[in-house]
């Protein structure tokens, strides 16, 4: 059989990638052709993506693929959710985007639940409500008479933005707008309730194309520059999420996920949303995917805080790789600091390894100080968290899961899937590290009728993948000491 390509543009929270997927014989092979350090720059105390730099690298990464590769079929965009550019009628950028990490949402939350209650825009929208959501950036704005907004004719999620770019089309898709907290997935539209009572106006927001939509074919320009015609854009899923999802070599129905990179993803697939009492008091997400499911999920801190402090770490000149910042976390003694990884203090701090020691001594404890005791803490607490999360998952589901799939960049971390199944007590399996962008492949590839459906790509990906299988290991150990990690959390709330 005749082998078939698609391209992938994944861009995360700390880094982007341009990975060509072949499929061929039932197996697809990546080729990663370009990856790109992605961070946030402050500007007068903004913090911006740096989105024509970005726009840079994809367009490198384009004619790295392009050159190597003359019979890619199709281009697909992921990005991390919420964030956001404003466009002005003309095509012009009215601002640029402003990340979601920004200060201007500090005590949004307060001031919006003034508009609507927290129950009322969990009801309309399913999404937890986090202080970073597209709606309250929108609403900060709005409180600020911001002249950018009102100079706004659309508004573009980040892959949006991207597909404008290499298009000229302003639409959006169905995954990257539920999450942006404005999208009422009962009625599946644009909640008027929200728009109205925030002061955004409805006309700002692009139509929503379902996933694996064809958006348009590359502009001309780009198309000369890369000496190829009639590439289309696809809409896989828009939110790195819901590709993350798709890539999930899951198998049956009792399984769950972490997309583990900068933030750790953990929930299940489904049919259809959960909104009651209990999901809006675990505060459980609802957000669009593939083929209308819902992602039910929780947004947990992440691997953020590790990124924080290696970056803190090189700043002190010692630059140290995520494996030898591991090694250290392993020398050190277990159950020594605890923290809540969701803790707000953590969001954005000044500096990640104050705020660390600073939770330790606020909550009685001792404070860590050496590189192992900070990582230490950190992965044990994530790994406390995720027990927290996968707690509540398993009450509001009714029903025991028996297997965790980890994906993304962090199922590279040994020492956090090793902890993961020792406190959760079942069996985890790690990859596709690529889980995103392999998500994003396949649904081009649905699209281009090269796989009949999600089943068969799951089932491509499962023979085409690395895994990995991490068995319980001191389980009832971790769960002496997790009483001991809620009674500090629970003192600092
Ligand atoms: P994002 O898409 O949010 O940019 P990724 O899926 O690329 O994130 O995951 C990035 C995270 O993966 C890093 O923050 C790091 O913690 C983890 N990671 C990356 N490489 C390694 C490695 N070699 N060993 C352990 N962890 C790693
Ligand atoms: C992960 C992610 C996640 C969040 C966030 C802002 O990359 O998309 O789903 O909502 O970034």
């Amino acid at each position: 059989m005749e082998d078939r390509k698609f391209l992938a543009i994944d861009l995360g929270a700390e880094s982007g990638r341009v990975i060509v997927g072949i499929l061929k014989d039932g197996k697809l092979t990546i080729e990663e052709v370009h990856r790109f350090i992605n961070r946030p720059v402050d500007i007068l105390g903004r913090l911006y993506w740096n989105v024509t730099q970005i726009f840079q690298d994809i367009k490198d990464g384009l004619v790295k693929a392009f050159s190597k590769y003359r019979d890619i079929e199709s281009i697909g965009i992921d990005t991390w959710g919420v964030d956001f550019g404003l466009v002005t009628k003309e095509g012009y950028f009215a601002g640029i985007p402003v990340c979601y990490r920004d200060h201007r949402t500090d005590g949004i939350l307060e001031k919006a639940f003034e508009v609507m209650s927290r129950e009322r825009i969990y009801e309309l929208t399913g999404i937890q409500i986090m202080q970073i959501n597209t709606l309250f950036q929108l609403y900060s704005m709005v409180l600020e008479k911001s002249s950018l907004f009102n100079s706004a004719y659309k508004l573009l999620f980040m892959p949006d933005l991207f597909n404008f770019m290499l298009t000229g089309e302003m639409k959006t898709e169905f995954s990257i707008a539920t999450t942006s907290q404005m999208y009422n997935p009962i009625r599946d539209g644009w909640e008027e309730e929200i728009l109205e009572k925030f002061g955004i106006p409805k006309d700002l927001m692009p139509e929503v194309l379902p996933p694996g939509t064809v958006i348009g074919n590359l502009n001309k320009s780009i198309e000369e520059e890369l000496g190829v015609k009639n590439i289309s854009v696809i809409a896989p899923c828009e939110h790195d999420t819901g590709c993350a999802v798709v890539g999930v070599p899951g198998e049956g129905e009792d399984w769950a996920y972490i997309s583990s990179g900068t933030w750790s993803l953990m929930g299940v697939e489904l049919k259809s949303p959960i909104i009651n009492n209990e999901s809006l008091k675990a505060n459980f997400t609802n957000e669009g995917g593939y083929n209308k499911t819902f992602r039910f999920l929780k947004n947990i801190m992440g691997l953020w805080l590790l990124q924080r402090v290696k970056r803190e770490w090189a700043k002190e000149g010692e630059d140290l790789s995520y494996n030898e910042i591991t090694r250290l976390a392993e020398q050190e003694k277990s159950f020594q600091y605890f923290i809540n990884p969701d803790d707000v203090s953590f969001l954005n701090p000044p500096s990640m390894i104050k705020a660390i020691q600073y939770y330790c001594k606020k909550t009685g404890q001792e404070i860590p100080e050496k590189k192992g005791e900070i990582a230490r803490c950190i992965l044990e607490s994530l790994a406390f968290r995720y027990k927290d999360v996968f707690t509540d998952l398993e009450r509001i589901l009714n029903k025991k899961i028996s297997v965790l799939h980890i994906v993304g960049g962090g199922s590279q971390n040994q020492l956090l899937s090793q902890f993961t199944a020792n406190i959760l007590g079942i069996p985890v399996i790690t990859g596709p590290i690529e889980a995103t962008a392999l998500g994003n492949i396949v649904v081009q590839a649905i699209t281009k009728g090269a796989i009949k459906d999600v089943v068969e790509a799951r089932k491509i990906i499962r023979d085409s993948s690395e895994m990995k299988v991490y068995q319980p290991q001191n389980t009832e150990e971790w769960i002496r000491n997790y009483e001991k990690y809620k009674e500090v959390t629970e003192k600092k709330n």
